[in-house]
């Protein structure tokens, strides 16, 4: 397997896996990505030319996947609308995209019974306690909350279906959260981050207290290509790299990283159904591939996250305005 077609590579974590792939392997790359307000090329800056090149395109768009997928030996699947606040304002693009998208690609790996991996969300579960003593495992069932959640929970069951009924040949991993760089910055943890370093303060919804359980986006990258590899088909893997913090304490720890007092920051309008806990039991990626986190230490992944944002402006500014604009029409 050396021809790699990523979809949503230009993302934040598919452009982490392009990276890793690239610069650990001697495979070859096509990313396909519709370029959508969370795509950017910037992110795929520096990869090797004769070995990687960028189609701009819509996963829905059945001739075009048809005619690149029967050109590879394997797809990974990212493209997706990824974040919950923009699924509860236009729940639209999330059930086209998530759904009707991998349905496509499916029915393209089947046609030219090329090998398919499904990167999924451990969201599909729903929600924990906080004092609950159980993580999510592949056999937890599915309760997902949100628009986007039951999007990408919709599109693990096709792929499913699809390897039960037509042997297509497919594996999926559902991770926690991710961190590290090229991640958009409406999301948590380079709001924040970008938020301080603009010297405003951070926006925690609510009171703080929800739990994520966060994973270094390169952990991530190494788990998918380790399941590629040596995945049994047909099997599902989590991954998680025993990252649980509540937001409050990610805040303050940013905070300090960048030199501000702990407590600089604002509770803002908490997300409708904001799933409280999320926490991993990722015993069977361990066990069976051998697969361990090389962050093992938040705080240093954390630093190392905050020093990349310090250093890519450039990257990050022009998403900033639009993206605080609409945080700030949500009272958030
Ligand atoms: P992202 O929003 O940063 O990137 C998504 C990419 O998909 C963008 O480049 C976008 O342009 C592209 N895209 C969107 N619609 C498309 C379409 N119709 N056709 C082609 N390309 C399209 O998302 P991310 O955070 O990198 O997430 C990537 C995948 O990982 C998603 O499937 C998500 O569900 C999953 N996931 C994310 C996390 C997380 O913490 N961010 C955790 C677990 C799983
Ligand atoms: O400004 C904020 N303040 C805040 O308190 C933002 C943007 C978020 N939050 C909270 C909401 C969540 O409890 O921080 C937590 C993380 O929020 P997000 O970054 O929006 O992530 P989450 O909703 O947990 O979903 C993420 O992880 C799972 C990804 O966006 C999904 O694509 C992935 O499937």
């Amino acid at each position: 397997m050396n021809s790699y077609l990523v979809t949503g590579g230009a993302g934040f974590i598919g452009s982490n896996f392009v990276h890793h792939l690239l610069s650990c392997t001697d495979a070859t790359v096509t990313v396909l990505d519709k370029l959508t307000y969370a795509g950017n090329k910037a992110s795929l800056d520096g990869l090797p030319a004769d070995r990687f090149r960028l189609v701009q395109g819509d996963i829905c768009d059945a001739e075009l996947v048809d005619e690149l997928v029967r050109d590879h030996d394997v797809v990974v699947h990212y493209a997706a609308e990824s974040h919950n606040d923009n699924s509860l304002s236009d729940p639209s693009p999330f059930v086209q995209t998530n759904v009707v998208g991998t349905f496509t690609l499916l029915e393209a790996v089947r046609r030219h019974d090329v090998r398919y991996h499904h990167i999924s969300t451990d969201e599909v579960y729903g929600d924990l306690e906080l004092d609950d003593p159980h993580r999510f495992t592949e056999s937890t069932p599915y309760n997902p909350s949100s628009p986007y959640s039951s999007t990408k929970a919709g599109s693990d069951l096709l792929v499913r279906a699809w390897v039960r009924s037509f042997k297509v040949a497919a594996t999926i991993s559902n991770c926690s959260n991710n961190y590290g760089p090229y991640q958009h910055v409406e999301k948590f943890i380079p709001r924040q981050i970008t938020n301080v370093l603009d010297g405003g303060r951070p926006k925690l919804y609510g009171a703080g207290l929800n739990v994520r359980d966060w994973i270094h986006a390169e952990d991530h990258s190494r788990a998918v290509l380790r399941i590629i590899e040596a995945g049994r088909i047909g099997e599902t893997y989590l991954i998680g790299a025993d990252g649980e913090h509540n937001n409050k304490d990610v805040v303050e720890m940013i905070l300090e990283l960048l030199g501000r007092p702990r407590d600089d920051y604002d509770h803002v309008n908490d997300r409708a159904g904001h799933d409280l806990r999320y926490a991993i039991d990722s015993t069977k990626l361990r066990a069976e591939l051998g697969w361990r986190p090389e962050f093992a230490d938040f705080a240093a992944g954390l630093k190392a996250t905050v020093e990349w944002y310090r250093e890519n402006e450039a990257w990050w500014r022009p998403q900033k305005n639009d993206t605080e604009a609409k945080y700030r029409a949500a009272g958030q």
